[in-house]
């Protein structure tokens, strides 16, 4: 990752050491935040960024369920991503995170000061250019996701990520690239950072949000795309077994794009390395990011 100069912080443009916190503020001693992931792309056009009203609608979403009431509409929180990615110059990644900045001790968030940042940089590839080329590695965490009744799935809630945090240290520490999580039910959920997809008998599955999910933009995006190039898509319930007798499984991530996975817990998906159907759907995703694909322009923000 790469920094870059300027951090948005409360409507007001602060140089990347300035912005700064409390260390007893709320969210950092109970995760009390709300943040978005958030891709800048080149295209023939200028920057662009990808599926920017989706994002902020998540985030707002987001806030709406931790009860933070922050002060701006969804338009100004995209003109401020806009503003930043401007001033910053060359980013691909933006992140806007929204958190209990209140000097505070006990658990109730209700009137703790709220901050509002956005923050961008230059990420370059999330799972690294080997697993990204020859199929990343994953192992099965003994983590498991999260679920709707324990904790806002579907939202990405900064005390959330403890558990998308220790099940990629297991990965890492395993000698994988990254963790797939079950649910409470012991079907796949997704991994630490990614939704995943597996291609099976002629068909492309991925589980259902209700499988406490986190509803990803990328995982919409695919979805539409490969019912677009005559893919049938179905969500539904995927067991661990299903992935390991895949043909293919792939993840899905504003950071990791689309990514296939080449093993999982020592066993080859498929032929051990990216197939037919993820490559042709990375390829596609890698030209509708890049304006190349006039039919998903509507998915695009110039800066
Ligand atoms: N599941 C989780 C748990 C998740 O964090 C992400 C995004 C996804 C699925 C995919 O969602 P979407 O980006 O909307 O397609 N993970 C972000 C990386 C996390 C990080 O900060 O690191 C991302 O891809 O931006």
């Amino acid at each position: 990752m790469e920094k870059t100069a300027k951090i948005w912080m409360d409507g007001k443009f602060v140089d990347w050491n300035d912005a700064k916190v409390h260390v007893l503020a709320h969210a950092l001693n109970y995760g009390t935040g709300v943040f978005e992931g958030i891709r800048v792309y080149e295209t023939a056009k200028g920057l662009a960024v990808f599926r920017l009203k989706e994002h902020v609608k998540r985030l707002l979403d987001g806030c709406k369920v931790m009860g933070f009431e922050l002060p701006y509409t969804a338009e100004e929180v995209r003109n401020a991503i806009k503003e930043t990615v401007r001033i910053n110059g060359k980013v691909d990644y933006v992140k806007p995170c929204a958190f209990l900045c209140g000097e505070a001790v006990g658990l109730n968030p209700i009137g703790v000061p709220l901050t509002f940042t956005i923050t961008s940089v230059y990420l370059g590839s999330y799972l690294g250019k080997d697993a990204q080329e020859k199929g990343a590695t994953l192992i099965t965490s003994s983590w498991f996701r999260p679920w709707n009744l324990a904790a806002p799935a579907g939202s990405k809630v900064n005390g959330i990520y403890v558990t998308s945090c220790l099940a990629k240290m297991d990965a890492k520490k395993r000698g994988a690239d990254e963790a797939v999580m079950l649910n409470a039910q012991g079907n796949v959920a997704e991994c630490s950072g990614e939704n995943i997809f597996i291609y099976k008998r002629g068909k492309i599955y991925t589980p259902k949000t209700s499988d406490s999910i986190l509803e990803g933009i990328t995982r919409n995006s695919i979805m539409e795309i490969a019912t677009g190039l005559g893919y049938e898509v179905v969500e539904s319930e995927i067991s661990k077994i299903d992935m390991y007798t895949a043909d293919e499984v792939f993840m899905t991530g504003t950071a990791a794009e689309v990514t296939s996975v080449a093993k999982i817990d020592d066993r080859l998906i498929g032929e051990g390395k990216p197939g037919k159907v993820a490559k042709e759907l990375a390829s596609k995703y890698a030209d509708v990011v890049r304006g190349k694909d006039p039919k998903y322009e509507k998915w695009l923000d110039r800066v």
